[in-house]
């Protein structure tokens, strides 16, 4: 199900952890925190003896600044972190990781609860002195530094079982969660079944909570569902699902028709965000089928080339029943969508372009990565990296920037730029191939998409021919995709981890904003940020059409495709030329030809007499952009604040306008924005 951002979720994690540790030990005092505000606030007031932090890779430089700011008010505090982002197996690693991180006192590796409590536990036997308990008393799942010696402490002998999860309380039901279900910013977050039973190098899923399927109590998810939506406030009532593989197992049917009953009498959810299995069975289509109004199904292989599939640890994977399940699901009315990852291991220029081509031919929306090296996962080892000869190089992480009070904060991604099958040039080309497949992705190209359809054809090919047609762009088109590639250059680190800075100051943050660091929106607004630009890629379009298809289609049907991207590009808005309201002129009978299915040629819906569309800005764009003008340096720049700061969620709704139904033409002459003149 559609995994893209809403809203962050509620902390879930440390709800498990804490629950279960309350429900053993109930004169426990314990708050839980989302924002490193209010906890940094708490513990001014009421300084702790412990902190115990969730570790992931968006929170980890994060982390350190929580902890020293939280370290001024009480020098002793204990610091405990848990969480996937730690790479148990590897002492090197962990030697490294806490020399870099002299005040963590402990981590905690997999799954949370009974370890947390062993913690807890000891720590009273000792008298709330850690420094006197012996480490030999210490679970599996501890790891420790000996600064003074530079050895890692760690007792493999006694490890901690995993959780029969029948036994372990709801955070929900025990009102824990409830802080948190209060706040409009946070959705709620439900895990029915832990556990993955692949092992995918670049994922550590299995790693921190194991490989083996445990199911919660159904009873429990079902209660839980109800109590969430009784009581979340989050307007946009999204719920997240945390299982690895929602769909795997036939009780799955149950828990997605309780979710329906509750969405039919409570109104929520009204989205749900979740993985579904890797290998779709004809329950995970009934589940799916279930879900439809409120999920799309994900069917994400992130490679289509069974040789990279092989090497990432996927070949259990079946890429053979991929398009019957697909097939399955759009005749049940099941919308699917797709990820595949740039980089991985065996994946090269033509590899990831034959995939991009087979997925969006298939009629999916394919949702493109890079590849992120995990600490944690099997794919960051020296024996992967060197097995499969991969260079990467850090970067900020486009969502992981921070301001919270006086802490400013921002995350490194560690991206894989070359492998034995991936040149740096590769990676740069896959980055333009995956600015100009979202472009045409956006609504806008609706027609010209449509258009294509029927002419067998579709937007990664003539992508991919785009770029091979370097010495036809025009001059835009062309400082358009050179800066892009240069900006995709410049924004690698390449130093050493060690050197990458861990301190932020307030100006940090400011300066890396203003660099645009989401690459691929920063493009599109680029694009839409002049008319010229969209003149000069329509004709070049008109041009370079004939050039790539005369030989594959006809030449009613490439009259066709051009109609269309004419029809498409009539809504695009153009932040110099940007009106309220304007009108359209159309020859075609468009709804019906849109919703024609098999797809028609658009010929066959030409009227008799043209029709007067009304297009629409969507509200709120006008005086947004205003402000964004304001606080932007450069014209392009604030149609990207325009995007990034007021319209961060809507996805590509800020480039085009609402098409009206046929309305009679208007004399009125049309509202100009001021920048019309920029
Ligand atoms: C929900 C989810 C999301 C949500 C919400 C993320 C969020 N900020 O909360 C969305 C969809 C937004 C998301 C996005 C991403 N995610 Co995500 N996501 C998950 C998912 C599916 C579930 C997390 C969850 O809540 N699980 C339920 C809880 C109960 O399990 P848990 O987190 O493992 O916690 C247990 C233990 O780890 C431990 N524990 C956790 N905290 C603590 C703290 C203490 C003190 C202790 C003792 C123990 C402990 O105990 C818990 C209970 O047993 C996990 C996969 C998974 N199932 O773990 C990936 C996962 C966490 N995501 C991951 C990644 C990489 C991402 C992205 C970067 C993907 C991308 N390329 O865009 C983005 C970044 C998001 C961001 N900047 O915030 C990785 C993290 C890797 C890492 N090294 O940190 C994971 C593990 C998946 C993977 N690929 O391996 N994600
Ligand atoms: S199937 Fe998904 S969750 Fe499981 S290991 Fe692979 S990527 Fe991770």
């Amino acid at each position: 199900m559609n995994p893209r951002v809403y809203d962050q979720p509620l902390p879930l994690n440390v709800g498990y952890v804490a629950g279960y540790a309350l429900d053993r030990m109930p004169d426990l005092k314990i708050r839980l925190f989302k924002h490193p505000g209010e906890l940094i606030d708490a513990v001014t007031e009421d300084p702790p003896d412990v902190l115990a932090l969730s570790h992931y890779m968006w929170n980890a430089n994060l982390n350190l600044q929580v902890i020293r700011k939280c370290k001024q008010y009480n020098p002793d505090l204990l610091v405990v972190m848990g969480g996937p982002n730690f790479t148990d197996d590897d002492p090197e690693w962990i030697s490294w990781f806490f020399q870099n991180r002299p005040q963590v006192d402990l981590y905690i590796s997999g799954e949370g609860e009974e370890s947390f409590f062993r913690f807890l536990k000891l720590l009273d036997e000792s008298g709330c002195d850690w420094e006197k308990l012996n480490a030999d008393r210490w679970p599996a799942s501890f790891y420790g530094y000996d600064h003074d010696k530079e050895i890692v402490i760690h007792n493999p002998s006694d490890s901690v079982e995993r959780l029969d999860l029948s036994m372990v309380p709801s955070p929900y039901l025990s009102g824990l969660l409830d802080p948190f279900l209060d706040q409009e910013n946070l959705s709620p977050i439900i895990e029915t079944n832990r556990g993955c039973p692949y092992a995918c190098t670049f994922c550590i899923w299995g790693q921190a909570v194991g490989s083996k399927l445990r199911q919660f109590n159904l009873d429990t998810v079902n209660q839980e569902i109800h109590y969430i939506a009784e009581r979340a406030v989050n307007p946009t009532k999204v719920l997240y699902v945390a299982d690895a593989n929602f769909g795997m197992l036939p009780r799955d049917k149950e828990i997605a028709e309780a979710m329906m009953h509750s969405r039919d009498s409570k109104g929520f959810p009204l989205r749900l965000a979740a993985s579904t299995a890797k290998n779709p069975t004809p329950h995970t289509l009934d589940m799916a089928e279930t879900l439809s109004p409120i999920a799309t199904m994900s069917m994400s292989l992130q490679s289509m080339d069974k040789r990279v599939l092989e090497f990432v640890g996927r070949k259990n994977i079946r890429i053979d029943k991929y398009d019957f399940i697909r097939q399955e699901a759009a005749k049940r009315g099941i919308q699917t969508f797709c990820e595949l990852i740039y980089g991985l291991p065996g994946e090269s220029y033509k590899t990831f372009l034959k995939g991009l081509i087979d997925t969006t031919r298939s009629g999916q929306f394919v949702q493109m990565y890079e590849h992120h090296l995990l600490w944690g996962a099997e794919g960051s080892s020296k024996e992967h990296r060197e097995k499969h000869g991969i260079v990467t190089a850090f970067r900020v992480q486009p969502d992981g920037l921070g301001d919270y009070g006086d802490i400013h904060s921002f995350e490194y991604d560690e991206v894989v730029i070359g492998t034995n099958d991936m040149t740096l040039e590769d990676f740069l080309r896959i980055r333009c191939l995956h600015a100009l497949v979202a472009t045409f992705t956006v609504r806008l190209f609706v027609e010209f998409r449509h258009a294509l359809k029927y002419c067998d054809l579709d937007i990664a090919t003539l992508s991919g021919l785009i770029l091979e047609d370097e010495e036809n762009w025009p001059e835009r088109l062309s400082n358009l995709i050179a800066e892009f590639k240069q900006a995709c250059r410049d924004e690698l680190i390449t130093s050493d981890p060690d050197q990458l800075e861990t301190e932020f100051t307030e100006k940090d943050i400011r300066d890396i904003k203003q660099r645009e660091i989401k690459r691929v929106p920063s493009f599109m607004c680029r694009i839409f940020a002049k008319s010229a630009n969209i003149q000069e890629i329509h004709s070049y379009l008109n041009d370079a059409l004939t050039r790539f298809f005369s030989d594959r289609v006809s030449l009613e049907n490439l009259e066709d495709i051009k109609a269309a991207l004419s029809i498409s590009l009539e809504r695009a808005v153009c932040y110099d030329d940007l009106c309220k309201s304007r009108d359209m002129e159309c020859e075609y009978d468009l709804e019906s030809w849109l919703s024609s299915a098999p797809a028609r040629p658009l010929r066959e819906f030409h009227l008799d007499s043209s029709i007067t569309f009304r297009m629409d800005l969507r509200e709120g764009i006008w005086e947004a952009f205003e402000k964004a003008k304001e606080a932007g340096t450069s014209h392009e720049n604030a149609v990207y604040l325009l995007k990034d700061k007021f319209f961060p969620k809507s996805h590509d709704k800020i480039f085009y306008y609402i098409r009206r139904d046929s309305q009679p033409s208007t004399a009125a002459a049309p509202d100009r924005h001021p920048a019309a003149t920029a």
